[in-house]
């Protein structure tokens, strides 16, 4: 399965680097242990949220400014999903993106406070961005609906409760609950483009829904072929034994079948888009081959 090529992972690179310039100055003058642990908090990362929303903005012909706003918003929101869930009462994980988590780098408390504040800020940020007023508040309230109580809250509150369940998940209720905890985002982030352009966001969705799955079960993938070390980081809790996933259903090689089938129904998605999606349809293609 091919990988995508150094044109995108340049892409890739430069929307990374333009969307943490914009986090930096958002939190400029958050001081103290918050400003610091939230700096810490939303850093690193591959941004591929923030791609899809740049991405999607480009190609609805949206201003630089709000898209980089919206880019932020979801990074930080993303980044104070990783940092609760990390925390000793979900994950309690020790390591993220490589480093320590906030909570381990401080404290339980600040973990708590840092997540609590990232969102915030990603509301913030979406208030004040440059957009017509019903566009951005469409955009805050689909940002609040997608990380929500009805959204990746939900999907976070349906895994926890399927730890103890006397069942594990089967295959429909897995992709319910994946489609809540992870998928949301990413569909708040191919769709923020359109909405702030007044353009029809149903392209983009059936896009994210099919990249949101295909990201998941490559997740699983890379958490049964891990080697060593990174089985060490990405496993390693005693809470993830037995937990019923995408390849322990499908098994291996139907889960890598189907996030294929799941890649080529999202760049079908990006039909109406032509050669200007190119970037969007790499990205697809990178969700299943990255190694991390
Ligand atoms: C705590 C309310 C609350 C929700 C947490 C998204 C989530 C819900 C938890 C994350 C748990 C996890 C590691 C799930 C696997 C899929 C995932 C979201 C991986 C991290 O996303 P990447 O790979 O991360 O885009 P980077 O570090 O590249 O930003």
């Amino acid at each position: 399965m091919g990988g995508p090529g150094p044109d995108f992972q340049a892409a890739l690179g430069a929307a990374g680097q333009a969307v943490s310039d914009r986090l930096t100055e958002a939190l400029g003058d958050f001081t103290g242990t918050t400003g610091a642990a939230m700096r810490y908090g939303v850093g690193g990362g591959k941004r591929l949220r923030a791609f899809l929303v740049l991405e999607g903005a480009q190609l609805h012909g949206v201003a630089r400014a709000p898209a980089l706003d919206a880019a932020a918003a979801i990074e930080a929101i993303h980044g104070y999903s990783l940092v609760h869930d990390d925390l000793p009462a979900m994950d309690d994980d020790d390591l993220r993106r490589g480093q320590p988590t906030v909570h381990v780098k401080w404290d339980e408390a600040t973990g708590i406070l840092t997540g609590d504040a990232l969102q915030s800020l990603a509301f913030e940020l979406l208030a004040r961005a440059d957009l017509p007023e019903t566009r951005r508040l469409t955009l805050i309230a689909g940002l609040a609906r997608a990380a929500g109580g009805q959204g990746m809250v939900l999907g976070q509150a349906l895994d926890i409760a399927a730890e103890s369940a006397a069942t594990p998940l089967d295959l429909d209720q897995i992709m319910q609950l994946q489609a809540l905890k992870t998928g949301a985002l990413f569909e708040w982030s191919a769709t923020a483009g359109p909405i702030m352009a007044g353009a029809d966001p149903a392209p983009m969705a059936r896009y994210a829904a099919a990249l949101g799955l295909a990201f998941q079960i490559a997740d699983d993938i890379l958490d049964v072929e891990g080697d060593e070390a990174a089985a060490g980081k990405r496993l390693g809790k005693d809470s993830d034994a037995g937990k019923a996933t995408f390849v322990s259903l499908m098994g291996l090689e139907p889960a890598r079948a189907r996030a294929q089938a799941l890649i080529d129904e999202a760049c079908e998605a990006l039909t109406l888009y032509g050669d200007d999606a190119q970037n969007l349809r790499q990205a697809a293609r990178f969700v299943i081959s990255r190694k991390s």
